[in-house]
């Protein structure tokens, strides 16, 4: 699918320019707000990324700018999950550098694929 319209995009960001074609993906699905790819360092069998085609730098911006958008990247990493892991799965938003984040570009960890410990600190 395409977007409708052009994604609101930040020079620079290497996530606007995953989902314009210009880096190198292994993509799983997409819609016409959303895109996952498989995490170029996996952490567990299942470790896809989900990220709003628009970019916003974080969880809490994209969720203040536009709730429906959030809602569309949750709803295509339970799809994503549905399919590779039976829908048992963790959704992360690192938030922050002091969190981990370290691409300013919104996205959700679709992490699964094996029994998953509780211990993020
Ligand atoms: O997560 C950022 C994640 O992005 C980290 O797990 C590596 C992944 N990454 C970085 N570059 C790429 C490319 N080119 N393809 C796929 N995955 C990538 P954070 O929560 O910000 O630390």
């Amino acid at each position: 699918m395409t977007p409708e319209r052009s994604p609101l995009t930040a020079p620079d960001c290497l996530f606007c320019r995953l989902v314009a074609g210009d880096v190198p993906a292994t993509l799983v699905a997409s819609t016409d707000d959303a895109v996952a790819f498989r995490d170029i360092d996996p952490k567990a069998p299942v470790h896809v990324l989900v990220v709003p085609r628009d970019h916003h730098a974080d969880v809490g911006q994209l969720a203040a700018a536009d709730p429906a958008l959030l809602a569309s990247v949750v709803r295509l990493a339970h799809e994503v999950a549905e399919d590779e892991c039976d829908g048992a799965f963790r959704l992360v938003f690192n938030t922050g550098s002091e969190a981990g984040q370290s691409v300013f570009h919104v996205h959700g960890h679709v992490i699964g694929g094996t029994r998953l410990g509780w211990s993020p600190a």
